[in-house]
């Protein structure tokens, strides 16, 4: 489903209330994921996944910068993420069904800390924007 001008207009509108805090809520959404979706944990082994880890403090920052990325660049998302897509999809062969886990916790997250501007419209076009994001992580999957 395309992204309507007023999807754009309130996803750009949320980030900017966001801030410099993108950050903290990519690393929750990602805590939330590996506890309620415990298999998405076995790509990390590597990583210290226990609460309030820097490591995994570091990993949501650099997803949270992917996304401010994906919020600049809503016309061009496939080109935008091309080279993410090819990483998780040759490199670190991820399951793209995770993707859905991820986008849903970050979904709760902002649902959590933004009760007040959760409208349901807000939360259709939050939902919209994840779904572009996570079908151009999959491009390269094909
Ligand atoms: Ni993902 C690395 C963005 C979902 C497993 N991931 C990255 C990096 C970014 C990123 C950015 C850092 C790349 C680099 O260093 O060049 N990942 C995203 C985004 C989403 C996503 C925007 C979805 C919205 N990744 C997922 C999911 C999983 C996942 C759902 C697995 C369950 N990603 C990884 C792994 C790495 C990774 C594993 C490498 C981590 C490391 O540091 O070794």
């Amino acid at each position: 489903m395309a992204l309507r001008a007023e999807d754009r207009a309130l996803v750009r509108a949320l980030w900017k209330k966001l801030g410099s805090n993108v950050g903290v809520y990519t690393t929750e959404a990602l805590e939330r994921t590996f506890l309620a979706f415990p298999a998405t944990k076995t790509y990390f082994s590597h990583l210290d996944l226990s609460p309030g880890s820097a490591q995994v403090r570091a990993h949501g920052q650099k997803v949270a910068d992917a996304l401010s990325l994906a919020v600049e660049r809503l016309d061009d998302l496939p080109r935008a993420l091309s080279a993410l897509s090819h990483l998780h999809a040759r490199q670190l062969r991820v399951d793209p069904a995770s993707f859905q886990l991820l986008g849903h916790c970050l979904l709760v997250t902002l649902a959590r800390h933004y009760p007040g501007d959760f409208s349901p419209a807000l939360h259709a076009s939050l939902d919209k924007f994840l779904s572009h994001v996570i079908s151009a992580l999959a491009s390269e999957y094909q």
